[in-house]
């Protein structure tokens, strides 16, 4: 599917919003804030999330092309994705304190932006429901939408509840940190909502909502959004900078990352003092420190064997699929297939 085609639709949908503004008669300059947040807030990422409402519709239904509307009402749950994604990316910002997003400040460190941020956010959450409301009222599965909104919001934010515990920057305590522990925040904080949450929507525009078959999609969609990000830990440390389009910082933010927890697993007593000694501080050298460590304790190889073992229970767990009541083993292997061995 073509991210051209989807990001052409965007317009329309800040429009919406934004037109929603002037019917309340705000003043211009608050008119033209709410639409330069969504501009910079929504805009600008890989949209992959958006992008597989639309894919897994078509792979569900069998549509090759889809006619101007419909195609509107899938782009449209897509962008509701980015919509959330955009809520979560603006406010996490603030609470890691971070400096850039995409390659550009993070808004809330905007002129004039500052703590404004945090009302922001709060607007970009609500366009979601107002645009469900608008376009899906009508129908008998809106309810179900409107819930999986909720639930998936409530979940990320379980996520970066025990994320924000877990690696607080001040204070390093590398006993916070345990595999099960990472395979919990992650799943949490990032497969409900970019694995699980695009698919169950298109399921439900196709109709194919047996409660079997959600469960199917989510045995599947979540353990492959851990893998997702075991990759994207993977690739912090091991990924070319330059490929990547980002530095990676894991290691001097102290992030309870896969890398360190797998280290913490088989260090010995002394690899767990330059653990201890070097981990979470921001000082390059001890940031070298440990990436040596690392490489000594063949970090990279353990990775390697972590991802074929991953990759071969999903695989066998895509095989066992159902697909007696319309769920399709492709969405799934689509998703599989676009984050396989992936180098960013
Ligand atoms: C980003 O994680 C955070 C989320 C996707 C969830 C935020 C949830 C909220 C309820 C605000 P991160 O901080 O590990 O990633 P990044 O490095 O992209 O900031
Ligand atoms: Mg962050
Ligand atoms: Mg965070
Ligand atoms: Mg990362």
């Amino acid at each position: 599917m073509s991210k051209a085609k989807f990001e052409s639709v965007f317009p329309r949908i800040s429009e919406e919003l934004v037109q929603l503004l002037r019917d309340e008669g705000l003043p211009q300059d608050a008119v033209q804030w709410f639409s330069d947040s969504l501009q910079y807030n929504c805009v600008g990422g890989k949209l992959n999330r958006g992008l597989s409402v639309v894919d897994t519709y078509q792979l569900l239904t069998g549509k090759k092309e889809l006619d101007d509307e419909e195609y509107y009402r899938l782009a449209l749950l897509g962008w509701l994705i980015e919509l959330l994604q955009a809520f979560f990316l603006v406010s996490d910002d603030i609470m890691d304190e971070s400096k850039t997003r995409r390659g550009q400040p993070c808004w809330y460190l905007k002129p004039k932006v500052g703590m404004i941020a945090i009302n922001d956010a709060f607007m970009l959450e609500s366009g979601i429901y107002i645009l469900l409301k608008k376009h899906f009222r009508q129908e008998k599965y809106y309810i179900d939408l409107v819930e999986l909104f909720h639930d998936i919001s409530f979940k990320t934010e379980l996520g970066q509840l025990v994320d924000l515990l877990t690696a607080p920057e001040d204070e390093v305590d590398l006993n916070r940190f345990s595999l099960d522990k990472h395979s919990f925040i992650v799943r949490y904080k990032t497969a409900y909502y970019s694995f699980y949450l695009p698919v169950v929507l298109a399921m439900y525009v196709a109709g194919i909502t047996n409660p079997k078959d959600l469960q199917q999609a989510m045995d599947v969609l979540i353990p492959l959004g851990e893998y997702f990000q075991v990759q994207d830990d993977y690739l912090d440390n091991f990924g070319d900078p330059e490929f990547i389009g980002k530095i990676g910082t894991d290691i001097q933010d102290n992030k309870c990352s896969w890398l360190v927890n797998k280290a913490l697993q088989k260090a010995t007593p002394e690899q767990r003092q330059i653990l201890e000694d070097n981990y979470g501080v921001k000082d390059k050298s001890k940031e070298l420190v440990i990436k040596k460590l690392y490489d000594d304790m063949k970090i990279e190889q353990d990775y390697l064997d972590y991802e074929e073992e991953v990759v071969g229970d999903i695989k066998k767990k895509i095989e066992q699929v159902d697909e007696s009541r319309g769920f399709k083993k492709e969405v799934l292997n689509a998703f599989l297939a676009k984050i396989y061995k992936r180098q960013k």
